[in-house]
């Protein structure tokens, strides 16, 4: 337990009412302050003091603070604590000094973390009594620490935000997946985005393991960052790692075993992911018969290229989750032809001119969405693209024009902030929107 008495929270999204909550169950005197007006906050304990609508000074009367991973470390009144020399820990840090656990798997990469970390936690679970999922997926571990034992396992996505503002972590097995360019208007640079990404691993030791997409060049030349046992894995053939050979997954990390589940996703992205969750398995001392028996009956997570309906031959697919641009390229290698793709929503900074090939080969008709429709045009110069404003109005246009053998693809390759609280909600609307065709 933290010497302190006062601590101060910064941000009251999910993580930080968690942190709150648990501050709170540990006995701290608790401030949470929040950028913007909230009139309700669901599920904060009645004794958190709060503030919103604007950091004001009050929290710099905290021996510490929390800092949701949103946020920027540079924002001024972070400033004013640096200045104040009040210790800034992020959520991640503050809840597991208040978790025990057996061994933590963590799990990073731009795209595939959600899918990958939902499929470990579930072969983990099926080994493991004791074990839990947290993490960027959507659970905070402020939520669970309290219910940790020292047998737990936990399984954690984590973002590059999270993993910049938690310099001293080191898990037991890494997940590297892949590294593409994504949130730069908050890391600035790919070199920042990029040390973000590596702290899952540099503070590893030789015992502990680093699975590591061998198929991403970014990701092979970090591995000489870790000092951990690196496990390669790879979509072709490799002489030790785990990798995929004719809808078998050889892993070839202390003796050479064989499984061949049946795959229910779709995409060979998500054979990459399947390889690493399986490596991270069996790197945890999951029996292969497990990994196999729970790889078959996995059918994927919500808004990640997610089969909705089909209506007169054509095949409706929610891929909400894709919120910058090497998401949609993923959605798109799913498809071979005939794709009606709508995207669009807030721009991240990052081009959208490595779709273009892929574009023109596999897609009839773009429906362009969102704030960012001017800048895809611009990158896009297509002549099938069509503007629509908001997904109501794509899915209209779309569902008179469609024809049976298409795949109406929603993989807006943007954030969902300028028309929609987040991607779930996004991916939410479109559903219903489809499910009522
Ligand atoms: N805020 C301030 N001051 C600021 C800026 C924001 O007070 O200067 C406030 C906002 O008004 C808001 C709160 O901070 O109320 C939001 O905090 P947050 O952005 O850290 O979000 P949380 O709701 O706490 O959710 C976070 C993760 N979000 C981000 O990292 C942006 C969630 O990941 C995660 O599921 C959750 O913690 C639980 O761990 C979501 C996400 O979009 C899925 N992640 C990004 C991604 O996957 O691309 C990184």
């Amino acid at each position: 337990m933290l010497k302190v008495k006062k601590i101060g929270i910064l941000g009251a999204g999910k993580s930080g009412i968690a942190a709150a909550n648990l501050a709170v169950k540990l006995g701290y005197e608790v401030f949470i302050s929040d950028s913007e007006k909230k009139r309700f906050v669901k599920n904060l304990n009645a004794k958190v003091v709060k503030e919103f609508g604007g950091h004001s000074d009050e929290i710099l009367n905290s021996d510490i603070i929390i800092k949701s991973p949103g946020i920027c470390g540079d924002i001024d009144i972070l400033k004013k604590a640096k200045k104040k020399k009040i210790k800034i820990l992020s959520d991640l840090e503050f809840s597991l000094n208040n978790s025990k656990y057996k061994k933590i798997i963590a799990i990073t990469g731009t795209n595939g973390k959600t899918t990958t970390t939902d499929l470990t936690a579930k072969i983990i679970k099926s080994a493991y009594k004791d074990s839990i999922v947290t993490g960027n997926i959507g659970f905070p571990l402020s939520d669970k620490a309290l219910k940790t034992t020292k047998n737990t396992i936990i399984t954690m996505e984590l973002s590059s935000y999270q993993l910049e503002d938690t310099p001293e972590f080191r898990p037991d097995i890494s997940v590297l997946l892949n590294v593409t360019p994504d949130h730069l208007e908050h890391h600035k640079t790919m070199a920042n985005y990029i040390k973000a990404k590596e702290n899952v691993f540099v503070n590893q030791k030789q015992k502990d393991f680093a699975i590591i997409n061998y198929d991403d060049k970014i990701c092979r030349k970090l591995a000489d960052k870790t000092k951990a046992k690196v496990i390669f894995f790879s979509r072709g053939f490799l002489k030790k790692g785990v990798f995929y050979d004719n809808g078998n997954v050889i892993i070839k990390i202390d003796k050479e075993v064989k499984i061949k589940p049946k795959i229910n996703i779709v995409g060979m992205h998500n054979v990459e992911n399947i390889l690493a969750a399986a490596a991270a398995a069996y790197c945890a001392g999951v029996a292969p018969a497990i990994i196999e028996k729970v790889i078959s009956s996995y059918k994927g997570v919500e808004h990640r290229i997610e089969y909705v309906r089909s209506v007169g031959g054509v095949a409706y697919y929610n891929d909400s989750k894709s919120t910058n641009v090497d998401s949609a390229r993923v959605a798109l290698e799913s498809f071979d032809k005939n794709i009606l793709l709508i995207m669009g929503g807030r721009d991240k900074g990052a081009p959208y001119t490595p779709l273009k090939k892929l574009i023109k080969d596999r897609v009839k008709t773009i429906y362009l969405v969102g704030e960012s429709a001017g800048k895809i045009r611009k990158d896009l110069p297509l002549s099938c693209c069509e503007n629509c404003g908001d997904i109501q109005t794509a899915v209209k246009k779309i569902s008179a024009a469609a024809k049976s053998g298409d795949v109406v693809l929603f993989s807006p390759a943007c954030a969902s902030f300028d028309q929609f609280n987040n991607f779930e909600e996004r991916g939410q609307k479109f559903k219903k929107l489809v499910k009522a065709l």
